[in-house]
């Protein structure tokens, strides 16, 4: 009993001792309480929402119809309790992220600004903090701000404490956590090759004790493999380099092996322990040549990755950590090797993925677009430059530091001379002093800039000359010129910057996946055209050595408030959705890069299909179908019978399949066996709709389009329009809707009010005379769907151009007015502008018809003024 107690209360006594050697790390993220607006009300009711952080103020308004979204001030604030063990400790309330603007306070005192929403922060609160309850508030601010970078840019500024907020509670003796939110400790790697390894810790403490470091290296089953101490110098510093490390096992995409590094402050004479920091270590050479490319360890290597947005569908950027270690896996299952963090620094927890999976990084700060010619942009690109090298200085997986992207795609002072000049000399000069802080910081690391393609402007402004790698970003293809373009601009980079190293850093098509054609044209958001697209760009990117690396514009699609298009506040030109489904395009580069065997049906996203028979059948539809994988050969078999056996081609394999209404099977087999499977649920639509062998049921018809569209929600298809053909259905004259009449793009591409199917009502037949179906007997459904394309301003630059009307009041309406009749009873009467035609606003509106004496269903158009329109229909059967 005597022994039992002396034991406890030798327990007891250690218990402090041991809990004073750890630095206390505590996650404050539940029960805030917010409130968007300034805090002029505070106590009033339903004032405060009670929120979890993660949370951002953006994630809805930013995907709604209303243009904008919310970029305010908003307010945060939690009652928290400070342990009692914590009394003679330092404490510092750390920041993952907040955007953009943050002021804490803490029982009323502020405590510290932090400016810029993409890096970490930390203030000392301990001065501020009394016993018992503590009050802290945060005030936040996402407003545009000119000296704050991004000033602009193809993504929403989401504003909110987005990321993981955290107490630290550390012995007044500690490691320097005053430096920019960095641990300090800094590790570098002076020299490794196969052999041997120098490593080089570097830091400052903070204490007014006599002291030593130890630091500690442990491989990855945690076995010491080095202890070396030093005495820090009067300021603090230390540093120490550990020479002795034999045959280090090398880190690489392939093998990410980590060591770690473990630094111990502690008390020279008593030998207690004060603080301790763990920092990750893998040992990596790397060198960019201009003419070969990337070497990592010593052999050349490819690099093959992708940008990644830290948003997800619903939430904005507020996510948890697991959705963002997800898109580091996503990546690397690709077999990607690479991650651009553009276009700003992101989650801790996508650095710690890179390192944990093998994923090389090069990460960037947000001077995005253009720059404000002011002392204050100028000291916060520096500061957050700083900030993000000093954060993220210990990640193996970076290797680029990057600054600037896209900095003269803005046409400013397009016409006045000397401004321009002046702005080119300023953003020079900017680049250089951001140049100059990375290599200072960091002299091992190399450092990028990425530009847009306008290739003779960034070489007059003199910034390909700066960083040590030139990144382009091409959209040869997309947004102008043809794939081919591609080729000619990098061999142009390489003949006329001979020496510098050359990375894709961007290059990308929008696909929404609900859309396909088998004969894609630019634009046209169809998956095909992308898929199209990205094979081009990897036929050229393979072929050239000099190429050191390209990255996919990108890997998730991604929120920009402001795009329009198909998916209206969408970048479509992820390779996943931006709830992470993946797109065929992803697959492409999974059959190319993956090591391990694998084997995907292309389409399996799109298992809802509707297609015209072949002619001369009613039953039959066929289809080219693709199938990807890194494996020789591959045999498909459709509802049971062998379609093919054919070898890969890059990757892919292409079958042509003919399928039968209703439920068809796919699967294919690869020569060592790799299997994949999909069931596809198959509208073939008669040619002749009184088929006996194929009863009509529905037909869904997008006007003015060429592509089908799958509804994911209600899984409908949609069948592109055709011209009507006798038993069969179609349009009868009028042409297909082009903003541009000489231009291949067809539809508009405007945000289509009042719908999530823009994509169908962005396209439209203008003139149309009628709509036949000669559909069987019985009693339908019919759904006609409309939407006014020009809208105000296209109106107004008509009237503009033609000249005589300036200045004149504008009509809205008037541009069309016509009756719809259905076998001769008119039931949409005098259909304007004046009524349900409003500009880029759905309309739909349905009716029963009954079809008797093999009549069929006839649907006139009756024009009034202009032409009539029609963007959609639909027929279902009824009975
Ligand atoms: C770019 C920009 C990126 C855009 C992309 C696009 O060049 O750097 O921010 O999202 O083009 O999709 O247009
Ligand atoms: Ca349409």
């Amino acid at each position: 009993m005597n022994q039992l107690k002396k034991l406890v209360t030798i327990i007891v006594c250690i218990l402090p001792l041991i809990s004073f050697s750890q630095r206390i790390k505590q996650s404050i993220n539940t029960s805030w309480q917010f409130h968007k607006g300034d805090d002029d009300n505070a106590n009033a009711k339903g004032y405060w929402e009670n929120v979890n952080i993660p949370h951002t103020w953006n994630a809805e308004d930013v995907m709604d119809d209303e243009p904008g979204y919310y970029r305010g001030i908003g307010w945060y604030q939690k009652n928290i309790e400070v342990p009692k063990g914590w009394k003679d400790k330092d404490i510092y309330i750390y920041f993952e992220g907040a955007s953009q603007v943050a002021e804490a306070f803490v029982n009323g005192t502020s405590a510290g600004t932090h400016l810029g929403g993409y890096l970490a922060f930390s203030f000392n609160i301990t001065q501020f903090l009394h016993e018992g309850k503590n009050e802290i508030k945060v005030k936040l601010d996402n407003s545009h701000n000119p000296d704050i970078p991004p000033l602009g840019g193809d993504f929403s500024v989401y504003g909110g404490i987005y990321r993981d907020v955290y107490l630290v509670a550390v012995d007044r003796n500690h490691f320097d956590m005053d430096d920019y939110a960095s641990n300090g400790v800094f590790i570098s790697t002076p020299a490794v090759n196969d052999e041997s390894a120098i490593v080089q810790v570097k830091g400052k403490v903070d204490s007014d004790r006599k002291i030593k470091v130890k630091t500690y290296i442990y491989d990855a089953e945690g076995k010491e493999i080095a202890l070396s101490q030093s005495k820090p110098d009067k300021n603090g510093h230390f540093i120490v380099q550990i020479k002795n490390i034999k045959k280090p096992n090398l880190w690489s995409p392939e093998n990410p092996y980590l060591y770690k590094v473990v630094n111990v402050l502690t008390d020279e004479k008593s030998g207690v322990v004060y603080d301790e920091v763990v920092n990750p270590l893998g040992f990596r050479w790397y060198h960019f040549d201009a003419e070969k490319g990337f070497y990592l360890n010593g052999k050349p290597y490819k690099i093959m990755g992708a940008s990644r947005h830290q948003d997800f569908k619903g939430m904005g950027s507020a996510l948890v950590d697991a959705l963002h270690i997800n898109d580091v896996q996503w990546l690397k299952d690709m077999g990607g090797n690479f991650l651009r963090v553009s276009h700003y620094p992101q989650d801790p927890a996508i650095m710690e993925a890179c390192d944990r999976l093998g994923i090389l990084t090069a990460v960037e700060t947000p001077g995005n677009n253009q720059i404000t010619e002011s002392e204050g942009y100028t000291c916060n690109m520096l500061d957050m430059q700083r900030e993000m090298i000093r954060q993220n200085y210990n990640h193996p997986s970076v290797i680029i530091w990057s600054y600037m992207n896209e900095v003269l795609i803005q046409p400013l002072y397009k016409d006045k001379m000397p401004e321009r000049e002046k702005y080119w000399k300023n953003l020079r000069e900017l680049a250089q002093k951001m140049e100059d802080l990375c290599r200072a910081e960091d002299p091992e690391r190399y450092t990028m800039i990425a530009y847009h393609g306008d290739f003779d402007l960034y070489k007059r402004v003199g910034l390909i000359d700066i960083p040590k790698v030139a990144g382009w970003n091409l959209y040869q293809g997309w947004y102008g010129g043809k794939f081919e373009d591609f080729e000619t601009f990098v061999l142009k980079h390489h003949q006329e910057f001979p020496l510098k190293p050359l990375i894709i850093s961007e290059f990308g098509a929008d696909s929404d996946y609900r859309l396909h054609n088998f004969k894609p044209t630019v634009f046209d958001k169809t998956q095909e055209y992308a898929n199209l697209y990205h094979e081009a760009y990897l036929k050229t990117i393979k072929k050239y050595p000099f190429i050191a690396g390209a990255i996919v514009w990108n890997l998730v699609e991604f929120g920009n408030e402001s795009r329009q298009e198909a998916v209206p506040h969408i970048n479509n030109k992820g390779l996943l959705t931006t709830d992470r489904k993946p797109k065929d395009s992803y697959f492409i580069y999974k059959a190319v890069l993956a090591k391990e065997p694998f084997v995907k049906i292309g389409g399996s996203d799109w298992l809802y299909r509707a297609q015209q028979a072949d002619q001369g059948s009613n039953t039959n539809a066929t289809q080219p179908v693709n199938v990807y994988t890194n494996q020789k050969e591959v045999k498909l078999w459709l509802n049971g019978n062998l379609v093919g056996t054919k070898n890969a081609n890059d990757g892919k394999v292409i079958f042509t399949c003919i399928f039968k209404n209703g439920i068809n099977t796919l699967k294919a087999i690869t020569n060592d066996g790799q299997e994949d499977f999909i069931s596809i649920n198959f509208h073939v639509i008669a040619n002749q709709l009184k088929s006996k062998e194929n009863i009509f049921s529905t037909l869904n018809v997008s006007l003015g389009d060429q592509r089908m569209f799958m509804d994911d929600v209600t899984n409908e298809s949609w069948v592109p329009e055709k011209e009507y053909t006798a038993g069969g259905w179609g349009y009868i004259g009028g042409k297909i809707y082009k903003e541009d009449e000489k231009g291949d793009r067809y539809g508009s591409r405007r945000n289509i009010l009042g719908t999530a199917y823009d994509a169908m009502y962005e396209t439209q037949r203008v003139g149309l005379k009628a709509f036949k179906a000669d559909v069987p007997d019985g009693l339908y459904e019919l759904t006609l769907h409309f939407a006014e394309l020009l809208s105000p301003e296209q109106q107004e630059k008509l009237v503009y151009n033609l000249g005589n009307n300036a200045g004149q009041k504008i009509r809205i309406g008037g541009e069309h007015s016509f009756d719809v009749s259905v076998s001769g009873l008119v039931i949409l009467e005098d259909l304007s502008n004046d009524n349900d035609l409003i500009p880029i606003t759905a309309y739909k509106t349905k009716t029963t018809v009954l079809v008797k004496d093999g009549k069929g269903i006839s649907i006139d158009f009756i024009p009034k003024l202009g032409d009539a329109i029609l963007n959609g229909l639909q027929i279902r059967r009824l009975y």
